[in-house]
């Protein structure tokens, strides 16, 4: 393309790209940014292998050990960009009551002035001594009628090579645009340009200080600054895939959740499907890939649709069909072994991307939580940061070998117990939803909501003590309404409604509403210890919601929902007396009394547009629970 501002920067259109409205876009883009060169990105096997070789020559990846870990790569990211950065994370609506009091608000001409436009704009220039990497991808199946299109600009090819595993990525996607299709634009930078001839000092170009992740849900682009790093740069996952599709949802009728999908089939062949939201790192993927406890549940099988996000439509049928948007995981490594997810450490035999575990000395990896496969520590590692590391200094120090938000990025093809219809583009059919916060006391192992409002307050009012995953204190229980409350793009109080809508415009048709939901695995005893064992033995819960919805398990009614009795649960295999259960599903009166007074604050911030059926629910259960004394 000849652009007057593209001064002798080649675009290298592809012949097969038609689309005027897009490569007019990456004209425009090149020349806002500067890179040296523009490369449109195939997905093909031979570009991923030559960009990771690429990324081996910089020393941002060393390969591991082909004979241990085939295929596989360890990167060592800045230490200042390990995490989403929540602080830096707008939603440049028109109006900032569109974005809500749990969004950073920023009006958009003055973040593009910051960005953009302004003398001093964050992009002009940013890609200098860099090339701009231009990334087709589809979220969801190809052609999909619940998937949607983005394309990323990238200075990173980290982030094309992840891409590559986290989405379905390459030229089949212009065949899909065609001449004129929809696509969201993203734009990511890792805000590190180079002078004439410079070379990268670091083995990790990001921005230390300067870091923007920016949405303008109206124009439904995302400009992302910076970062190198997961759901900062990877713009398909969380900027596009929940925050702006969840703005897309509210328009069109549909719900994008941050929620795993799980097929789950019983002996007799009949399968379930199941969407659960957890906050991040609290065991989605886990949950998505779980390993039924043979002695109970023999012949029965868990299979992943998704491990986190779920773009879920009604259909004309009545039901709710949920679909993966993404093609591959970006997990939390830490914690995970042969006990307590299988089906994901075979999963990461090969073709695997690591992002901050640390390295052995016969160049595999290694995280906290596989001693408990090996039974014994490591003598010496290099740690995250590259420094050395051994049992005794983590004594002495307390240093962990990989960082508690060390990764792992893997194409869900991968994984042993992926569901045959995990790419189908119809979707599956919802049969009930899971919301789950990790609370060490007050919320019960597991209730079934008595309607879809009370199921819609649960999700609403749901507490979880913050993790790794996001910058900022950890363990202090914060509202994380859905999980969705660093991932929703507009006024939290109208997504509640839009969950009200959804579910009152199907059952106006007649339809029955998939159950839902709320769980608690994370209860701890008086010594902090986790009471529930968690893992595969969540199956026996599942089993439970299974049994309501076929009718087979009565429950008994509480203060918040319909539970288990002991004897509805299938305990064969393990050893859970009816003193425990009693420990996770208790419902102590003066904490749930102290519990409603943080729904009553945490309404209070969200009363603009707050539905008033939650609040009328909140009434409801706590004059149930006065009456209880
Ligand atoms: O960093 S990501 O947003 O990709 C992962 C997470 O926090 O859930
Ligand atoms: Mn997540």
């Amino acid at each position: 393309m000849n652009s007057p501002a593209m001064q002798g920067l080649r675009l290298n259109t592809p012949p097969y790209v038609k689309h005027a409205r897009l490569i007019a876009w990456v004209a425009d883009m090149a020349a806002l940014c500067q890179p040296d060169q523009v490369v449109w990105c195939d997905g093909s096997q031979e570009e991923y292998d030559r960009l990771c070789q690429a990324l081996v020559d910089a020393g941002t990846f060393l390969p591991l050990n082909p004979a241990k870990r085939p295929g596989s790569f360890l990167a060592r990211t800045d230490p200042s960009d390990v995490a989403r950065v929540e602080d830096r994370t707008f939603i440049c609506s028109e109006r900032q009551e569109d974005a809500g009091p749990t969004n950073n608000w920023m009006a958009p001409t003055e973040m593009r002035n910051i960005l953009q436009t302004g003398e001093q704009a964050l992009f002009k220039g940013c890609m200098r001594g860099r090339t701009m990497y231009v990334v087709p991808f589809s979220m969801g199946p190809l052609g999909s009628h619940i998937a949607h299109i983005g394309i990323e600009l990238t200075d990173s090819p980290y982030v094309v090579v992840s891409q590559k595993l986290m989405t379905r990525m390459g030229k089949a996607v212009f065949d899909v645009l065609g001449n004129d299709g929809a696509f969201v634009p993203c734009m990511h930078s890792v805000g590190a340009p180079l002078a004439e001839g410079e070379k990268d000092q670091t083995n990790w170009p990001c921005n230390p200080t300067t870091k923007y992740i920016v949405h303008y849900p109206e124009t439904r682009e995302i400009w992302s600054y910076g970062s190198g790093y997961g759901g900062n740069a990877l713009l398909g996952k969380k900027c596009f895939a929940l925050r702006i599709a969840s703005t897309m949802g509210r328009d069109q009728g549909w719900l994008a959740e941050h929620m795993l999908i799980l097929g789950v089939t019983n002996p007799e062949g009949r399968k379930y499907h199941v969407a659960a939201a957890f906050p991040s790192a609290c065991g989605k993927t886990n949950f998505s890939m779980l390993v039924p406890p043979e002695a109970a549940f023999a012949g029965w099988k868990v299979t992943t649709i998704g491990d986190d996000i779920a773009w879920i439509k009604p259909h004309a049928d009545g039901r709710m069909y949920a679909i993966n948007p993404e093609a591959g995981y970006f997990g939390v490594a830490p914690g995970t072994n042969l006990h307590t997810n299988p089906n994901c450490m075979r999963s990461l035999d090969r073709d695997v991307i690591f992002t901050n575990v640390a390295l052995t000395d016969d160049g595999d990896v290694w995280w906290e939580g596989m001693e408990k496969d090996s039974g014994v520590l490591p003598e010496h590692l290099i740690d995250w940061q590259g420094k050395d590391w051994t049992p005794q200094i983590a004594r002495e120090t307390g240093a962990k070998a990989a960082h508690p938000n060390s990764r792992f990025t893997v194409a869900a093809t991968n994984n042993p117990a992926l569901d045959p219809q995990w790419d189908d583009a119809e979707g599956v059919p919802i049969d009930a939803f899971i919301f789950g916060g990790r609370r060490s006391t007050t919320v019960p192992l597991v209730t079934e909501a008595r309607n879809w409002t009370e199921g819609v307050y649960m999700a609403a009012t749901m507490g979880s003590e913050t993790t790794a995953a996001a910058f900022g204190a950890q363990g202090v229980v914060r509202r994380d309404p859905f999980a969705m409350l660093p991932f929703c793009g507009y006024n939290m109080s109208d997504y509640f409604q839009h969950w009200l809508d959804t579910g009152a415009r199907l059952q106006a048709q007649g339809h029955a509403l998939p159950r839902i939901y709320c769980v608690n695995w994370f209860r701890k005893d008086a010594d902090g210890k986790f009471v529930w064992p968690g893992y595969g033995d969540n199956m026996r819960v599942l089993k439970w919601m299974i049994d309501r919805i076929e009718g087979q398990a009565q429950g008994q009614d509480t203060l918040f929902g319909v539970a288990p009795t002991y004897g509805e649960i299938n305990w064969t295999g393990l050893d859970f007396s009816p003193a425990q259960f009693q420990q996770v599903t208790s419902i102590d009166h003066s904490a749930w009394e102290a519990e409603f007074k943080l729904h009553d604050t945490h309404f209070e911030q969200l009363a603009y547009h707050l539905p008033p059926a939650l609040s009328q629910t909140k009434d409801a259960l706590e004059k149930r629970l006065a009456e209880t004394v």
